[in-house]
Parts: C-alpha cells; structure tokens; sequence
C-alpha cells in the first residue's frame, strides 16, 4: 500500500476516503507542526505528503523521500518548498488556487475597515469599561468610501479585492510583474511601485512572496507613503522589513498598519509590533473560514490521489 502523511489533523472524513487506498499517517497535534525529525522520518518511504506553510519542503527532505511522488500544499503560497529541487526529483507539487480567493479577498476588507474605522481600539475601550460618553471626534476614523487604493499583486485575491472595491466607488491602482487583464476590468491602473505608494489612502499587499518581492517594504518605501495611510498585508511577513513598520506606525510616518501574516509566525509578545497603537494584528487566518479551509483539504487529497493513482495533478504549481 503506497503511504501518505499529512501533516496536521484535518478534516476526518478526508482521512477516511484516503484511507480506502492508502497508509495514511497523520499528525495529530493540532496547531503544532509535525517536528522536523519526525516529519523526515515518515516521509522517507512516503509516496504523497500534504503540506502546510509551516513544513519545509527543501533538497534535504526531497533527497531522503526517495518513493515521493507528490507533495500536495494546503495553501495558495509555496514559498516553504524548493521547487527546482521537487523538479529535479520529479516530485509533482501542488497548491489550493481559487478555492481560498473570496475568503482571503474578504479578511483583506475586513482588515482595511478594521484599521481604518479603529474597530479594535473602541472594543478595547468598551471592553475595558472604559466608554465614558459621546463626542464628536470620539473614535473617529478614516473613510474608505471614494479613497484611493494600491493593490501590491494583483493575482487572484488581488483582482477580488478590486471587485470589492468598485462597491466603495474606489480609484484603484496597481503594482504588478505585468498588466492584469482582469484588474484593468474593473478599472484598476497599474503604476510604478513608488506612485502606488505615494498616491495610495490605503496600500494593500496581496503578492506571492520572490526574492523580487522580499523586504520589499521598508523604511524608503514607507517614507513615500502618505501620512494619512494605511499598509494591509495578507501575503506574506518576508514582504515587509518588520522594524522599518513597526518604526513607521510608531512615529506616525504611516497612519496605521493591519496585518494577517507575519516573518516568522507565530509571532509573541516580544513582536515589535506588540503594543504599537494602529497596529491591527490577525494570527495568519486568510483562508480560515470552515467551507474554504475544507475545499482546501478536499482540493489538496484529491491532487494526491489523482498523482498516486498515476493521473493528472488537478492545480500542480509549474
Ligand atoms: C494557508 C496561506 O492557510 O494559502 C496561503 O498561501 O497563507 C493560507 O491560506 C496557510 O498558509 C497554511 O498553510
């Protein structure tokens, strides 16, 4: 029987369907990654492996999985696998496109509004037992309605956020590696990186993490913005320099940041960003409603066992 391993305790009815042809191996702590030994350990004779960011899919674990047919990533990024070294031990690896879009687009408005309308700050101020009356400027905040937005990549969430968008009657502009058809539909302007951040209320990053995108957020980049804006980021920590923007929101160069991802998560109480007002912080739950987290799953076992089954990955990663 060819063996699979998964790394993290999903969906038991997946289990079960996998089961009917397969070892499965599951690791079922919930929120802690399979640890590293192990996870080389039971991927040695492992045939498919499903994935989460958190494991490292490099040359070292692709050389001594030497039956590895196909690593199946239950995420839209990849950027914790080696991709030329998969090629070169024909590996065929696989993400979760499309069926994460709408629920990431949507954490991505819920953070701009969140941000924008201090949501956080008048909970903690009425949890506190703190609300001592109305004012006229009490909790006042930004309007999205008619600002204008930069979206960094406008890929598939990037292009669902702009939909979003035309509802708030936005100007949208766009950075990206070339011209986005689908972007340019709904009205969205693709500018260089610095007019994005010079002309944009509320910069939006929503792009696959490269080394062309790495740290590409930083103390310059910041200082181009206006004073008045806001940085969102829900693609990946390693786009942002985190001191050049917990400096910047600290200082008031920028107005405020919210952010779903982070360099290296999860991220504690000694996180510069930690106690910096405007700072609205989620632990990495783009994806995370019930229906998509299960399509995920369900997209992910069924990439492997299409591959193992000596089919056609239904969303390999080329
Ligand atoms: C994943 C994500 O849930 O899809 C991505 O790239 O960042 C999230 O949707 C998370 O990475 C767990 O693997």
């Amino acid at each position: 029987m060819k063996k699979i391993v998964i790394t993290r305790k999903i969906n038991p009815n997946m289990i079960e369907k996998l089961k009917k042809d397969f070892e499965v191996v599951v690791w079922n702590e919930d929120e802690k990654p399979m640890p590293r030994e192990r996870f080389l350990e039971e991927t040695k004779d492992a045939h498919g492996v499903m994935t989460m960011l958190s494991d490292k899919v490099d040359r070292e674990m692709l050389q001594n999985a030497e039956n590895l047919k196909v690593v199946a990533n239950l995420a839209v990024g990849f950027d914790n696998i080696d991709l030329e070294a998969a090629r070169a031990h024909d590996v065929i690896i696989t993400n979760t496109p499309d069926v994460l879009t709408e629920t990431t687009a949507e954490l991505a408005f819920t953070l701009m509004l969140t941000a924008a309308r201090r949501v956080l700050e008048a909970n903690r101020e009425l949890m506190a037992g703190e609300w001592s009356g109305w004012s006229p400027y009490h909790m006042a905040g930004t309007d999205v309605f008619g600002k204008t937005v930069g979206i960094f990549g406008m890929g598939s969430i990037g292009a669902a956020f702009a939909r979003r968008l035309s509802g708030f009657r936005s100007k949208v502009l766009y950075h990206n590696r070339s011209r986005s058809e689908v972007g340019e539909s709904m009205g969205a302007e693709l500018v260089s990186f610095e007019d994005l951040l010079a002309e944009s209320d509320f910069v939006l990053c929503a792009a696959p993490l490269t080394e062309e995108t790495k740290h590409r957020f930083d103390r310059e980049a910041f200082s181009r913005m206006k004073e008045s804006a806001f940085f969102v980021n829900i693609g990946r920590g390693a786009h942002v320099v985190e001191e050049d923007l917990a400096e910047a929101v600290r200082t008031g160069e920028i107005k405020g940041a919210a952010l779903d991802v982070f360099e290296n998560e999860p991220i504690g109480r000694d996180h510069p960003f930690i106690g910096i007002d405007n700072m609205t912080l989620l632990p990495h739950i783009g994806s995370a409603s019930v229906d998509t987290r299960n399509n995920m799953m369900n997209l992910c076992v069924n990439n492997i066992m299409e591959v193992l089954n000596g089919g056609k990955p239904i969303t390999p990663v080329k």
